[in-house]
């Protein structure tokens, strides 16, 4: 096992992994901007090291800084988090050159997956299944007329460098294709550097459930059941949870298998995520994330696994700790994103937090790297906290996020606290009855 870790990031991911770290006996080392020196991550690590600039491609993304962070400090691995340089083949390549090891999949995997043609493609033959439309590229507008006339509109326009919902047109008829390829394929090159594109049919109110995957490597696998993650807003998740209100148990058995059983053929390392589309039923992949996601903790909550210890065990070759037949969903976990920002307009809100109490209690968990008097540096994701509700069935988990909520003091900032105690006076969110454009369609109507 690795005596000691260097933590690739900051907040509340980086504190998560300083935890991880200090239950399993290896020594942290915190990297930081300037604009962090006081930040949480860096007083609970064993260690600190300043690697720059406030800029994140200046510190949080200079792998010079974060190599030379590993020989000052002697840490033999990287942990990268989520965001910054978790899905950065080349940054792979570059740790793995330097006698390091990246606590994380190979850059082959990242590199497949980070491609979202080669994903789909991969998927596709592993026996997963995907979204109708288009084999591979399409490398012209002739060839998009055809393979859209064959899947039926409306059909969408993706890059195969995008990911995320960036890259993306819609044509709700023939009328819209000629425009929605052009753009499609203009904004890529400008975004990416790569115009290539793909056609899908486009699923009109599909549910965003993701399978939370585990690789050791040598060919084993497990999946750790679905979070539900459909309420989102401009592509950024709001509230998400475990196990998907929509999924029953025979349902979860079966596209879990179909997962690791991919993940195990590819021999695939470490923590993964599977998105799919569910509608009428039926699970379409779209992309994979070949990192620990923001919204893990549910998973955790719910199977009682501790999803950092995994990804620490098996980027040191040991075997995962859990089997298949060990798992089992207990009970239900809600995960909502409490970010520095001024409602209704969402707008950033960096600065001094005057007063803070986190909530506790039976059944939950406080993810968040804020104290009293910390200022919130306006260089980073706002993301500041994230508060997880755990218990016996739904129902009991909405009360506890309702309780959780009440006690929670973030004074001095704004926060997008209020936006959840409102959801949950809707009956739509009680009964788990939303799909991926609920949340954008209930802002409507509160704005208007
Ligand atoms: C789609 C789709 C409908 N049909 N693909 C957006 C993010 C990216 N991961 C995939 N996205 C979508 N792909 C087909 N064939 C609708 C979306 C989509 C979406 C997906 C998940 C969560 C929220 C969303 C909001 C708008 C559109």
């Amino acid at each position: 096992m690795f005596k000691k870790i260097l933590i690739a990031n900051r907040g509340e991911i980086a504190l998560r992994v300083v935890r991880a770290c200090r239950e399993m006996g290896i020594a942290s080392v915190a990297v930081h901007s300037t604009a962090d020196s006081d930040a949480m991550h860096v007083r609970m690590a064993d260690e600190a090291v300043c690697i720059g600039p406030p800029p994140s491609n200046q510190s949080y993304l200079s792998v010079p800084a974060l190599i030379s962070a590993c020989e000052i400090t002697g840490a033999e691995a990287i942990h990268p988090g989520y965001g910054f340089l978790s899905e950065n083949a080349n940054f792979v390549q570059v740790v793995e050159d330097h006698d390091l090891t990246f606590i994380g999949p190979s850059a082959a995997h990242i590199r497949m997956m980070g491609d979202k043609i080669t994903a789909k493609e991969t998927m596709k033959a592993l026996g997963v299944p995907c979204v109708p439309g288009s084999d591979g590229g399409v490398p012209d507008l002739a060839t998009a007329r055809t393979v859209a006339a064959e899947i039926g509109f409306p059909v969408i326009v993706k890059a195969t460098a995008g990911g995320g919902g960036r890259g993306m047109k819609l044509a709700e008829t023939a009328a819209d294709l000629d425009i929605a390829f052009q753009t499609a394929r203009s904004e890529a090159k400008s975004a990416f550097g790569n115009d290539e594109v793909y056609l899908e049919k486009y699923l009109g109110q599909p549910r965003h459930i993701e399978v939370q995957v585990f690789g050791d490597g040598k060919g084993g696998a497990i999946h750790l059941g679905e979070r539900d993650c459909s309420l989102q807003r401009r592509h950024q998740k709001v509230l998400e949870e475990a196990p998907g209100p929509a999924i029953d148990e025979e349902t979860r058995a079966r596209i879990g298998k179909v997962c690791a059983d991919a993940i195990a053929q590819i021999k695939y390392s470490g923590a993964g995520t599977i998105e799919f589309l569910f509608e009428n039923g039926e699970f379409y992949f779209i992309e994979m994330n070949t990192r620990l996601q923001v919204e893990h903790p549910v998973t955790e909550a719910v199977f009682g696994v501790d999803l950092v210890r995994e990804q620490i065990r098996v980027a040191a070759g040991l075997p995962l700790s859990v089997t298949q037949d060990e798992l089992r969903v207990n009970g239900h976990a809600i995960e909502v994103r409490i970010n520095a920002e001024r409602l209704p307009d969402f707008a950033p809100c960096p600065g001094r937090i005057s007063a803070y109490h986190a909530p506790g209690g039976l059944g939950v968990r406080m993810d968040s790297a804020l104290y009293n008097g910390y200022s919130i540096p306006p260089y980073y994701d706002s993301l500041i906290a994230k508060l997880i509700v755990h218990g016996r069935d739904r129902p009991e988990a909405l009360a506890r996020l309702q309780r959780a909520l009440g006690e929670l003091i973030v004074d001095g900032i704004d926060t997008t606290v209020p936006l959840f105690s409102a959801l949950l006076e809707e009956p739509d969110i009680l009964t788990g009855n939303y799909d991926i454009h609920w949340l954008e369609e209930w802002l409507k109507t509160k704005r208007a």
